[in-house]
């Protein structure tokens, strides 16, 4: 069994949940931002925090944000594992009670008093209080915020069980390396939902080809990350994976080891979606065949099995992508010879929604764009934000000006990248822009959003969407929902209508590429293609680790069935530039 050092983002989370349970318990405000901070700070290091502690806790204290104590519960973490007085605090506070705090509007104190003075310790109790109005009546409640839980419960009940895509990525790449290494193992790959790349995942799918069956199931149950194994069949195994972040999303893997005569088939049933292979099922019927995981078959004869593309060609369908199987659109398009070749991360040229240290992000003008050119970009637009996000320090108009000329510096001393000066605009409650019209004339690139008022009526947000489309300045719309996944539903917004306007006034879409925002999503951004608008996929960078989130972002355009053409900033920044308004 090989030592695999914990993730920075397990240590994180540890933190998290520390920071977390204390609230609930009511410690002071100030020892919690050090462990928020910490966490923040450990999850987006790139080096190895398990690796540094190795070195002792002097080693951790020369990273900024990490005093002696922090440093010392990183020792013990990673020595151990665990963390002594988190083992406590959670004897001390039900999981149940934790959970609570992912209730949109819902804070610690809430949650405190519902679990102290009323003695509720699950969602489920919750519900049944807030129902009877229990917590309707507790000081400074009403039926309002009962309301509020009992909407926000529905959200949390779902999340829970489910993970983002960027996050079950590195845990189940190495399982898949792991597996790999065998002699014994010829084929390994992911399936279901993770290799549809939703955006987030219920389960984890592994196939596998092998010589020996047994040997593969035991490397999986020794791996590392795999807490418990749950069943296991002859070629069948399932297992629940070490608590990712919080202690509470616990994934679990299915692997199973398929003979190579049936592993394209098995690759195509396990990948699902469900809808999508019903369809396959029923094409099959039509012509006299039939498909399972085992092969496709005319009565008892086999006639294909061994790769994804024998099955569909077997069944007169091309190969369809992954990313496409949700029974949407693939099988018309399929039947049309004009499924599209989906975009990839490498067609992406330019990259035009990021923060800086002059608002909230953790980097330079010039730290971002070296990263970002090391990364193979070739142009950028600096996006800081506008005044009225006033808790990240958003800029007013003559900031903003000072800060432009800042990127005509960086500009002035880096080769090999262009940097575009841009800004990310709220657009306010009352639909006004957050910066004048002449300011906004004299950015390159002006990203324009919703932050705040996110819960206004459909008719106002319409108002404030079609407003900035109207804009001549914007020259995008972006996370135009709004939505947190899992977290926050996006703004009631009228699509077709924002489109439309988009359409007619040149105005571009974003994709955030950010895993937690995706936003448009998969539908959504074909909608928008439909109607002929570009889309820009942007990661929202807030520091030179946040341009790895590029790939979630193509992930979900590929969902979309966008090709590179359909993607403004795969072109040169030439093309690009003339395609804004
Ligand atoms: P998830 O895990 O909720 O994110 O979504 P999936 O799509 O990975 O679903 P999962 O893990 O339940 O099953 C993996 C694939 O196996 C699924 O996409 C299609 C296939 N599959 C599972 N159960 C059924 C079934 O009852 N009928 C059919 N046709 N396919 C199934
Ligand atoms: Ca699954
Ligand atoms: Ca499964």
């Amino acid at each position: 069994m090989t030592d695999v050092p914990m993730h920075n983002s397990e240590i994180a989370g540890l933190f998290d949940e520390l920071a977390d349970l204390l609230e609930i318990q009511g410690a002071n405000a100030f020892r919690l931002r050090a462990y928020r901070n910490a966490s923040r700070t450990i999850g987006s290091l790139p080096e190895s925090i398990a690796e540094l502690a190795q070195d002792g806790s002097k080693a951790l204290q020369a990273i900024q944000g990490i005093g002696k104590d922090l440093a010392e519960k990183i020792v013990t973490i990673v020595e151990t594992g665990e963390l002594p007085q988190l083992e406590e605090l959670r004897e001390q506070v039900p999981t149940g009670v934790v959970m609570m705090l992912r209730i949109p509007g819902i804070g610690p104190k809430k949650v405190a008093a519902i679990f102290n003075e009323l003695g509720v310790t699950t969602l489920d109790e919750l519900r049944e209080a807030a129902e009877q109005g229990q917590i309707a009546k507790l000081k400074g409640f009403g039926a309002k915020t009962a309301t509020t839980i009992l909407e926000g419960l529905d959200q949390v009940e779902q999340s829970a069980q489910r993970v983002y895509h960027a996050d079950a990525r590195p845990i189940v790449e190495q399982i898949v390396a792991a597996l790999t290494e065998l002699d014994e193992v010829t084929q390994v790959s992911v399936a279901g939902s993770f290799r549809r790349c939703r955006e987030t995942i219920g389960d984890l799918d592994v196939l596998a080809t092998a010589t020996d069956s047994a040997r593969v199931m035991d490397t999986l149950a020794e791996h590392p990350l795999v807490e418990k194994v749950l069943a296991r069949g002859e070629t069948k195994q399932r297992v629940r994976l070490s608590p990712l972040f919080d202690g509470i999303k616990k994934l679990e893997l299915d692997l199973r080891v398929v003979p190579d005569e049936s592993y394209g088939a098995a690759m195509q049933y396990f990948t699902g979606s469900k809808e999508h292979n019903i369809v396959v099922r029923k094409r099959a019927q039509e012509q006299g065949l039939k498909v399972n995981e085992y092969g496709v078959y005319r009565g008892d004869e086999y006639i294909a099995g061994a790769s994804e593309e024998d099955v569909y060609a077997a069944l007169g369908l091309p190969f369809i992508a992954p990313e496409l199987r949700e029974d949407r659109r693939e099988f018309d398009l399929a039947a049309a010879g004009t499924l599209p070749e989906l975009v990839t991360v490498d067609d992406i040229q330019g990259d035009l929604h990021m923060h800086t240290t002059a608002t909230d992000g953790q980097a330079s003008i010039l730290e971002m764009a070296e990263a970002a050119r090391a990364r193979g970009l070739k142009y950028i637009a600096i996006t800081d934000h506008s005044k009225r996000v006033t808790m990240a320090n958003g800029l007013d108009a003559d900031r903003l000006r000072a800060h432009w000329k800042n990127i005509d510096k960086a500009r002035a001393q880096i080769s090999g990248i262009e940097i575009l000066c841009g800004i990310e605009c709220d657009i306010l409650e009352d639909a006004t822009m957050d910066l004048p019209d002449d300011v906004l004339a004299e950015a390159d690139w002006v990203v324009a959003v919703l932050h705040y008022g996110l819960k206004q009526p459909r008719d106002q947000i319409n108002k404030r969407l079609l407003n900035a489309i109207r804009n001549p300045h914007v020259s995008v719309i972006g996370h135009p929902s709004g939505r947190v996944i899992g977290k926050r539903s996006g703004a009631d917004i009228s699509f077709p209508e924002m489109f439309q306007a988009a359409a007619d006034h040149g105005c571009m879409m974003e994709i955030n590429a950010h895993r937690s925002r995706l936003d448009l999503n998969d539908v959504h951004a074909a909608a928008a293609k439909d109607f002929g608008i570009p889309i820009v996929i942007s990661t929202d960078a807030h520091s030179v680790h946040g341009f790895a989130e590029l790939q979630n972002g193509v992930n979900q355009a590929r969902r979309a069935g966008l090709s590179a053409d359909d993607v403004a900033n795969t072109r040169d920044l030439s093309d690009f530039r003339k395609m804004i308004r």
